[in-house]
């Protein structure tokens, strides 16, 4: 195995909690996405469905997860593809019984050929089903999700069907200490990855060669894949908020955006730094930079239990907007959105834009990005420093503090 699951008994945990929370009369039914063809007989890589891993550790595609705590027979059961023997020898070892049972600590586990009669006979039992059946439609997951809500409007239309999103967020924003050893540990590979990138950044190379950096180290420290697509920036491109062609080549002088975070056992880093493509900042970055640098230590410092992203935000568009009237970029403070336009936080774990409640108080255990932003495309410039952090019962933890993003450090590090 590449990367270390937590034991069985985190994931019972997190289904007895999930299960507490369930309306009376209820089952829910969680599932993995199907496999995607690419093109001819090739799939694109599967990732693991979060709610699937969250409750029972199961990371391969086209499973599904039943609790269903008020069935006399079980009260969970876990169903995963039929490992069929004259295929294996193509596809390599799938998931068997055993496996399944060991990992994910559920004693009940069955065939997918066996859902549908598994299925008719558990909700006779039950008024409720939760699951998760809407979608953008950009989730491919969903289409599984999509062929379950037909499968119960034609032959159980009397289920009043609930979502799972309410109790999965407020479960999963609360970092317990197994996800928070991930995380430190995906974070850690991301810092490598920073680190192995400062040593080769020079004018010349090209935004794919010091992805190339990213990947094989996160490849070489146990990292299944990035989070996300990762930003490798530089100059102009810096000020486009999702580039990701990562294709230019670096020139001296200007500045360098890095975006990128290491995935590891699911959970995810995000990480933005900011780096002279030559080693030094000119006395103009130096004073955007430095600028930003101290007003994202200050967010980073108000983090604390009960604030809200609302204030968070608040509190950025105000420090950027004094900044930019006192080096006069704007003339009235107002004007800060023209160089800042988008959300200072959102919550970090299984996914890069986390699940949890946007709008109420944050919770202890949360973790939370910190990424204010200053973006000045008529000058080729784009600033952001971003860290991961979590949320205390005394006020905060910076989880990536130790990415360089001081003048000094960065400057020594580079002139090696
Ligand atoms: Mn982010």
């Amino acid at each position: 195995m590449r990367h270390e699951r937590p034991p069985k008994e985190f994931f019972q945990n997190n289904r007895k909690k999930f299960i507490e929370q369930m309306e009376k009369s209820s089952i829910a039914y969680f599932y993995s996405s199907d496999e995607v063809l690419r093109n001819g007989d090739v799939h694109h890589e599967h990732r693991p469905n979060n709610n699937l891993f969250y409750l029972a550790g199961i990371e391969d595609p086209e499973c599904k997860l039943l609790l269903c705590p008020e069935y006399d027979r079980f009260q969970e059961v876990l169903f995963i593809p039929y490992n069929d023997p004259s295929l294996a020898v193509w596809n390599g070892p799938m998931i068997t019984v055993e496996e399944a049972k060991e990992i994910s600590g559920i004693e009940t586990v069955m065939y997918t050929n066996s859902f549908e009669a598994q299925f008719s006979r558990i909700q006779k039992s039950v008024e409720n089903i939760y699951a998760k059946l809407d979608g953008t439609g950009r989730d491919h997951a969903i289409m599984n999700g999509v062929r379950f809500a037909d499968y119960l409007r034609y032959n159980f239309p009397g289920l009043n069907i609930k979502k799972t999103y309410p109790i999965s967020s407020e479960l999963r924003v609360r970092k317990q200490k197994e996800e928070l050893n991930l995380m430190q540990k995906a974070i850690e590979i991301t810092e490598k990855g920073f680190r192995a990138v400062i040593d080769e950044c020079k004018g010349g190379i090209y935004e794919f060669d010091l992805q190339a950096t990213f990947s094989y180290t996160f490849l070489k420290n146990r990292s299944m894949r990035y989070g996300y697509q990762p930003i490798i920036a530089c100059g102009k491109n810096a000020a486009t908020l999702h580039y990701a062609d990562n294709n230019e080549q670096l020139k001296d002088g200007e500045l360098l955006l890095l975006d990128v975070g290491a995935e590891y056992c699911n959970y995810t880093a995000d990480v933005t730094r900011v780096y002279p493509v030559n080693g030094k900042f000119s006395e103009r970055q130096k004073l955007l930079y430095s600028g930003l640098l101290e007003i994202q230590k200050e967010l980073v410092r108000s983090v604390k239990p009960e604030i809200t992203f609302k204030e968070l935000q608040e509190k950025t568009v105000d420090l950027i907007g004094k900044f930019l009237l006192e080096i006069k970029l704007i003339t009235d403070v107002k004007d800060a959105k023209k160089y800042y336009m988008h959300h200072v936080s959102h919550f970090l774990g299984l996914s890069v834009h986390d699940i949890g409640n946007h709008s109420g108080p944050l919770p202890a255990g949360a973790v939370i990005t910190i990424e204010p932003g200053i973006y000045i495309p008529e000058e080729g410039i784009g600033l952001r420093i971003e860290d991961d952090v979590l949320v205390t019962e005394s006020g905060y933890e910076n989880l990536s503090q130790n990415i360089p993003k001081e003048i000094d450090e960065i400057e020594k590090l580079m002139a090696k």
